[in-house]
């Protein structure tokens, strides 16, 4: 498996799908100096990971769900202040994988790990202290001399005098920058969090255009937008035996028109055909649900949520599919854009 290239950016979510080149930070004052770096948010399932990638970019990039693994495949945020720009990149959890799909996640999680300028290893407050991740990513970082800032996430889940004896644990177990808690949720912490973070990165280029946000594309963020509903309103192993392709992605001038209140978007409507991928016929019947009524409800709460991200009417039309054991299958994670080829 070839990793990405180092810090090559993908395209860019805007309409420009052209090659990104870096600008140079040639200074000629000190006080020009541009710094940059590539900030990967690591840590296992759950703790909070793409949460606070949303909050430290100011808007919803990555999907959030109390299900675990809900991030499958490295999620870039771009943070520029005219003066640093820092590529967050949001990871799927540490977990141990069982499927080759598992595989793929864990692996995007240390490529863009080993990737990073600086990493960030995100943990849970209500925890007592490192688990076998955890001492794992610490091995790592010694090993390969990685910079890291310790985040302790979800303090607004604890009383303070709990922190330290977490501090204390992980401490010991690794050389970190900086320990900083936090609340993802409420946005305690974040501002330190991100200055001891800019504290750290090297001079170097701006990645990406300054106004990019993202990397995904519209299309990615529409199927996991839908994913996202799926995860919100199926249980057992529905959830994580699904996906989502997008097969269709057309604007019209037919009908609709602009959503109220939206002054940017120049578009008047957006057809959009996805396929719900799931691994077995009685997984489709609760997806299809009683009359369609399943199907039906997470394709109006995708639509819905779809229309605000693009700020116009949408069409939205979802389809159920079985593909047994499609977790393993090399050709269908490839065309679902799981894994490096990406
Ligand atoms: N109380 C509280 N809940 C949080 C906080 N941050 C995240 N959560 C919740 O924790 C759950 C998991 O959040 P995610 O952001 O999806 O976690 P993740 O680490 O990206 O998870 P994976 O993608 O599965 O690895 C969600 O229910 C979030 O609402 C926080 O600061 N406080
Ligand atoms: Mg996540």
């Amino acid at each position: 498996m070839n990793p990405p290239p180092k810090k090559t950016p993908p395209p860019a979510a805007a309409a420009s799908s052209a090659p990104v080149a870096p600008v140079a930070a040639s200074a000629p004052e000190p006080a020009a100096v541009f710094r940059s770096g590539f900030v990967a948010l690591a840590g296992r399932a759950n703790v909070g990971k793409s949460t606070l990638v949303n909050r430290l970019a100011g808007l919803r990039v990555a999907i959030v769900s109390p299900k675990p693994q809900t991030t499958r495949h490295a999620i870039r945020a771009i943070v520029d202040d005219g003066t640093s720009q820092i590529v967050f990149v949001d990871t799927p959890g540490l977990h141990k994988p069982t499927t080759r799909l598992g595989q793929l996640m864990v692996a995007s999680a240390w490529d863009a790990f080993l990737d990073s300028d600086v990493a960030v290893l995100i943990t849970d407050a209500t925890r007592p202290g490192p688990d076998g991740h955890e001492r794992q990513f610490c091995r790592k970082a010694t090993e390969a001399g990685k910079p890291v800032v310790l985040c302790i996430n979800k303090v607004d889940k604890v009383r303070k005098e709990t922190l330290l004896p977490i501090m204390a644990a992980f401490a010991a177990a690794s050389d970190f920058l900086a320990i900083v808690p936090v609340s993802a949720s409420t946005g305690f912490g974040v501002d330190t969090l991100l200055a001891e973070i800019r504290a750290h990165l090297p001079e170097g280029p701006r990645y990406f255009p300054p106004e990019t946000s993202t990397d995904q594309t519209e299309r990615m963020l529409v199927a996991e937008i839908v994913r996202e509903r799926i995860l919100a309103d199926t249980f057992e192993e529905i959830p994580h035996g699904t996906a989502v392709e997008i097969e269709a992605f057309e604007e019209t001038d037919e009908g609709g028109g602009r959503i109220e209140g939206d002054e940017t978007s120049g578009r008047r409507f957006v057809r959009i055909q996805g396929r719900i991928l799931c691994e077995k016929e009685t997984h489709k019947a609760i997806l299809v649900g009683q009359g369609g009524s399943m199907i039906k409800r997470i394709g109006t709460e995708s639509r819905e949520a779809i229309e605000r991200m693009l700020g116009c009417r949408v069409h939205l039309d979802l389809r159920v599919k079985t593909k047994e054991d499609w977790k393993n299958d090399r050709s269908v994670l490839r065309d679902l854009g799981y894994g490096p080829e990406r």
